[in-house]
């Protein structure tokens, strides 16, 4: 039997794979944190911050938000109380710089991440979705140009993290095609499988 492990998570896939909507419903079955660095960025930019009008221009080319800046918002949430016993990022890290400083803070907790999901799709449901949403919603960063941009990042510097996370011997990758429940239904048994449930 596997023993029952700490939820220390991170979901991550391409734009558009679902990482947010399968977020959010994770953390609340497993009563963690959600901690989605793009919600922070959109959240500012709609307040008019300070940290929102320097991230503005950035998020809506589609190109990253510079690792410090990024690091920091991470590392301040979850020192929080609520993050003390388990946490879900999703979003963050998404480059090997992000993963050094995500390694920093936690090994100075005794902690380390317990799990990666990675949700994988093909890359034209990414599209068809993210399009789906610009029309939708009217995201400003959910134009042609962007979402492409996006896209190329991900491949080029988010999915070589999963080599890191794989070599851990912690990444579960998981179907994305699908509805909403029968991806979450499968996201919750991976998770199972390595002792992490409700
Ligand atoms: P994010 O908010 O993380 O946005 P994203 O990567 O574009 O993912 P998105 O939210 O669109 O994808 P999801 O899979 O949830 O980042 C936005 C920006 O912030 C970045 O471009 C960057 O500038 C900055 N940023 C964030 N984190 C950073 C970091 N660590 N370092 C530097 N910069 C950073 O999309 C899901 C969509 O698909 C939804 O519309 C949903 O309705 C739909 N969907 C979900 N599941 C589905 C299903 N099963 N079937 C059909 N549709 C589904």
């Amino acid at each position: 039997m596997t023993s029952r492990q700490a939820a220390r998570l991170l979901i991550i896939g391409p734009q558009g794979s679902g990482k947010g909507t399968q977020g959010v419903r994770i953390a609340e079955l497993l009563k963690i944190p959600a901690v989605s660095t793009g919600d922070v960025f959109r959240a500012n930019v709609k307040d008019g911050t300070e940290l929102g009008l320097q991230v503005q221009a950035i998020i809506e080319a589609g190109d990253l938000v510079p690792d410090e800046l990024t690091s920091a918002i991470v590392r301040d949430r979850l020192a929080q109380a609520d993050a003390a016993s388990g946490f879900l990022l999703d979003g963050y890290p998404r480059n090997l710089g992000q993963v050094g400083d995500l390694d920093g803070f936690l090994e100075g907790r005794g902690e380390q991440l317990t799990a990666v999901i990675e949700l994988s799709v093909p890359r034209d449901e990414s599209i068809r979705r993210l399009s789906l949403r610009a029309a939708e919603q009217g995201r400003s960063d959910d134009n042609a140009e962007s979402i492409a941009k996006r896209l190329a990042i991900y491949e080029s510097e988010t999915a070589p993290i999963l080599d890191v996370y794989r070599s851990r011997g912690i990444v579960d990758s998981v179907d994305g095609v699908g509805s909403l429940d029968e991806v979450f239904e499968r996201v919750v048994s991976a998770l199972a499988a390595r002792g992490i449930t409700a």
